[in-house]
C-alpha cells in the first residue's frame, strides 16, 4: 500500500500519558505501520485562520496540524459536532440542538481542512477520513480535484432513519458520503441504518457486494469493528506501573471485590443508569453490600458544552446520595474519580477488578470493554458486564454478561451473577472474548478497511 493520509478532527501526540479518546489510541497504532501523515486540528486557536501547517515527527508517526479560529471551534466543534451530531447519533434527539450557524461553521471548517490538506496529497496516496466531524470532507476534496481513493470511517453509531430525519441537513449530509469510495461502520446494525436512510430518503440503489449507488456515484459499505492494540495492552498489564497499581488496588480493597468503570464523562456512557443499577443491587442484596465496591473513573470531557456540565452535576449528586445512604465507617460503596490515569495504571486497575462494568446507553464500539478483557489474568479472570447497545456486544456477546442498561433490575442481577460466577465459567467466557480481542485487533481493523479501499 502507498502512503496513508489519515484525517481526523484532532491529532494528539503519541504516548500522551493522560486521558485520550479511543480513536487517538487506535490511529497511533495503525499509523506506526505505514508511511503517512496524520492531519487535523492542533487543539489551538488563532485570531484569524491562516492554514499554515505545523509538522511533527515522533515514534514513527508524522503529524500535520492547523490552528482554528475561536468561532470555528464554537460552531464546528462545540456546536455541530458535539451539540448536534453527537447527541443525535446516540439517539438523544431530546438534547440535540439544531442551529443553522452550527451547520455553516461545520461546512466552513471542512472546507478549510480540504484547502489545507490538498497540497499534501500525492497522486498515489490513499486518504482515510475519520468520524462525524468530517462527513463532508470527501466531497470538499473531490471539488478541489482530488481523485485519490478516499475512505471514511464512522466511529459512532448511525442512527435509525426516522431519528436522523429530524436533522435539517440530514439529506445533504448523507449525500456527501457518496463522495467516498468506501464507508465503514463498526457493526452490521449501524451499516443497515445508513443503507435504510440512503435507500428510502435519498433513493439510492443497491448493487451487489454492499455497494450503494446514487446519482452515478458508487460507495462500498463495510463492517470493520475497531480493535485495540492487544499485544501492547497485554504487555501494559504486566508493566511496572500496572503491577504497582494492581497491588495498591488490592490492598485498598481489603479483601472486597472491586467493580470498575472507566468512561469519558459523557451522557452516552450510561453512568447515571450504572449508579442506579448498583444502588438497586445494594438495596436488593444487603448481605452482599460490604463484599464489593465500585470504582468509577470518569475524566471530564467537552466541559464547555452544557449537557456535559449537567451530567457532571447529576453524577456528583447521585454518587453523594448513594454513599450517604449506604456508606459505613469501614466501607464506601462508590469511589467516584474525575481524573485520567496513565494507560499502565489503568491496565493494573482492570486486572485487579473482579467485574468490568461497561454499560453505555449507545456506543459505536467501546474500547474499554476490550481493554478490560486484555488486562485479565488468564488463571483468574474477571467478568465483563456489557451493554447490549454497545457495538462491542456484537463481538463479545458470547463471553460477556449482556445487560440492558435502562433496567436497574437487570444490572443488579448481572452484578450478583458476576460476583458468584465459578472460576471455570469465568475462564470459559474470558477465553471466548480474548480470542476475539486478539484476532480482531487494531491492525486487523486497519487492514480490513484499507483492503476494502484497495479493492474498489
Ligand atoms: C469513540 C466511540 C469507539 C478513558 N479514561 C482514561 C483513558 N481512557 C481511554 C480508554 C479507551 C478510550 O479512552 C475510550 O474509548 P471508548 O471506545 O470507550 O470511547 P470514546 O472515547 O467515546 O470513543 C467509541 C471509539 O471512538 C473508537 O472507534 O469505540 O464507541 O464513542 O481507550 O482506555 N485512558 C487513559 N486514562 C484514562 O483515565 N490513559
Amino acid at each position: 500500500m502507498n502512503r496513508l493520509i489519515i484525517i481526523s478532527n484532532r491529532v494528539s501526540a503519541p504516548n500522551q500519558s493522560g486521558a485520550q479518546g479511543g480513536l487517538a489510541v487506535a490511529l497511533q497504532a495503525a499509523l506506526r505501520e505505514y508511511r503517512g501523515i496524520w492531519f487535523g486540528w492542533s487543539g489551538e486557536t488563532v485570531e484569524s485562520f491562516t492554514g499554515s501547517i505545523n509538522f511533527n515527527r515522533a515514534e514513527g508517526v508524522t503529524t500535520a496540524t492547523v490552528d482554528l479560529e475561536e468561532q470555528d471551534v464554537d460552531e464546528y466543534y462545540n456546536g455541530y459536532a458535539n451539540r448536534t451530531l453527537w447527541p443525535l447519533f446516540h439517539y438523544r434527539i431530546d438534547i440535540a440542538e439544531y442551529e443553522r450557524g452550527f451547520a455553516g461553521g461545520y461546512q466552513r471548517v471542512n472546507d478549510r481542512f480540504a484547502d489545507t490538506v490538498v497540497p499534501l496529497i500525492e497522486p498515489d496516496d490513499t486518504v482515510w477520513v475519520q468520524d462525524y466531524h468530517l462527513f463532508p470532507l470527501g466531497d470538499a476534496l473531490r471539488q478541489r480535484g482530488c481523485r485519490n481513493k478516499i475512505g471514511f470511517f464512522l466511529h459512532i453509531p448511525w442512527p435509525p432513519r426516522r431519528l436522523l430525519a429530524t436533522l435539517p441537513e440530514a439529506a445533504t449530509l448523507t449525500r456527501t458520503l457518496f463522495a467516498y469510495d468506501v464507508v465503514g461502520f463498526h457493526t452490521e446494525e449501524w451499516l443497515d441504518s445508513f443503507r435504510d436512510y440512503a435507500r428510502n430518503e435519498l433513493g439510492a440503489v443497491e448493487e451487489e457486494g454492499d455497494v450503494l449507488c446514487l446519482d452515478g456515484r458508487r460507495v462500498k459499505l463495510v463492517v470493520a469493528p475497531i480493535g485495540i492494540d492487544t499485544a501492547e495492552f497485554v504487555a501494559a498489564a504486566s508493566s511496572v506501573p500496572a503491577r504497582l497499581a494492581f497491588r495498591q488496588m488490592r490492598q485498598s480493597a481489603t479483601g472486597r471485590d472491586l467493580m470498575v468503570g472507566v468512561d469519558r464523562l459523557d451522557y452516552s456512557k450510561g453512568l447515571e443508569e450504572r449508579f442506579l443499577g448498583y444502588e438497586r443491587f445494594l438495596n436488593e442484596y444487603p448481605e452482599e453490600r460490604k463484599e464489593v465496591f465500585l470504582l468509577q473513573i470518569a475524566p471530564p470531557s467537552r466541559g464547555s458544552v452544557e449537557s456535559y456540565q449537567r451530567i457532571r452535576t447529576t453524577l456528583e449528586g447521585l454518587a453523594g446520595r448513594i454513599n450517604g445512604a449506604y456508606a459505613d465507617v469501614d466501607w464506601v460503596p462508590i469511589r467516584y474519580v474525575n481524573q485520567g490515569y496513565p494507560r499502565g495504571v489503568l491496565a493494573g486497575i482492570y486486572r485487579a477488578a473482579k467485574i468490568g462494568l461497561v454499560t453505555p446507553l449507545r456506543d459505536g464500539m467501546n474500547l474499554v470493554a476490550k481493554e478490560y478483557v486484555a488486562a485479565q489474568d488468564p488463571a483468574n479472570p474477571g467478568v465483563l458486564i456489557l451493554s447490549r447497545f454497545a457495538g462491542a456486544a456484537a463481538q463479545l456477546g458470547k463471553g460477556a454478561v449482556l445487560v440492558n442498561p435502562y433496567s436497574a433490575e437487570e444490572m443488579s442481577d448481572a452484578i450478583m451473577l458476576a460476583l458468584k460466577m465459578p472460576l471455570e465459567e469465568r475462564q470459559q467466557r474470558w477465553q471466548a472474548m480474548m480470542e476475539n480481542v486478539t484476532a480482531e485487533d487494531v491492525l486487523w481493523w486497519r487492514q480490513r478497511f484499507t483492503d476494502a479501499l484497495e479493492e474498489v
